[in-house]
């Protein structure tokens, strides 16, 4: 059952899919909820509540204590690899599908769900979760190419044989910058976009959370959908309290875009 939407919500969703990059949706961690992964907060519950995450997701943390903060992403990859997109992330991407350059993908999810619903150009704001990367740069990417993470020996972490560099995750921890390109693509959509949909994300995260005052500031209509409060729902002209899985396919549905 399709709640009654906000009157010019429908209206400025449809003007938004008119036009080429009128549609910004930025993601966070709610949006993968529905898919059994748990959000950035709620993985920090059990066997994990007693550590800070700046302890787990940041350098300093790996570092000092790296097979700890290893086998919390080895538990949380195991998590993505056994989940399913979502209803909201297959209706995205038909949307995204049927209206080719007209929604940007903004991420702040380290999962691969909105790729495997289809949407690989995403924009990936903190990196992914299954890739790896060096911890150090290898000395051998200045004479020749760097020597393949594949090739690490197994371990928690796995370490190069050769100069016992250790694998990382190739996500973005606090502390570290976001991929400039990333984020410039990201700034350049929510100027350039017509409404801002804001799906799953407290709006704790910076500089993500700038990008729905950024869209604000440049005159798009912000609309969050979100079961519970968040710190960007100032922002929103409309806040749609419900979960991205059923919400999502409802409005573009209720809009036309989707069947
Ligand atoms: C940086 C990868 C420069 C790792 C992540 C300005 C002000 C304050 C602080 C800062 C600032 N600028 C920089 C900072 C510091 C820091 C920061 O933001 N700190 C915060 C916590 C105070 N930022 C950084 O360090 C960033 N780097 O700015 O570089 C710099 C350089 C040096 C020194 C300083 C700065 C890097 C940030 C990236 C961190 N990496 N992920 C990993 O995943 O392990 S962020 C991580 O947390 C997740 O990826 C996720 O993006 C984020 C959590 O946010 P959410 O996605 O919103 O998830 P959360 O669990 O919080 O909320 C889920 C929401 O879903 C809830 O609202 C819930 O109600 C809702 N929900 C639940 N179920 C559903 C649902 N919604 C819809 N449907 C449902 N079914």
């Amino acid at each position: 059952m399709a709640p009654p939407w906000p009157a010019d919500l429908l209206t400025h969703l449809r003007e938004a899919a008119a036009r080429p990059r009128g549609l910004a949706v930025l993601t966070g961690a709610g949006m993968s909820a529905e898919s059994g992964i748990p959000t950035f907060r709620d993985a920090l519950t059990g066997h994990w509540a007693r550590f800070d995450p700046m302890e787990l997701a940041s350098e300093p943390g790996f570092r000092a204590h790296p097979q700890r903060v290893w086998d919390w992403y080895s538990e949380r990859r195991d998590g993505v690899r056994a989940a399913q997109p979502n209803a909201g992330h297959l209706a995205l991407a038909a949307f995204a599908r049927a209206r080719p350059g007209v929604p940007t993908l903004i991420t702040q999810n380290v999962d691969d769900l909105h790729q495997r619903a289809g949407q690989t150009d995403a924009l990936r704001l903190h990196g992914n979760l299954l890739e790896d990367r060096w911890l150090e740069r290898c000395p051998r990417a200045a004479m020749q190419a760097a020597c393949p993470t594949a090739g690490a020996e197994p371990g928690r972490p796995p370490r190069c044989a050769d100069c016992g560099n250790l694998l990382r995750p190739g996500v973005v921890w606090f502390g570290e910058s976001l991929p400039p390109e990333v984020l410039a693509a990201a700034e350049h959509a929510a100027d350039d976009c017509h409404l801002l949909l804001v799906v799953g994300t407290s709006g704790a995260v910076w500089p993500a959370a700038g990008l729905v005052h950024r869209a604000r500031q440049g005159g798009a209509l912000v609309v969050i959908i979100n079961p519970q409060p968040s710190e960007i729902d100032d922002q929103a002209h409309h806040v749609l309290r419900g979960t991205a899985a059923s919400l999502l396919p409802a409005l573009l549905a209720a809009a036309g875009l989707v069947g």
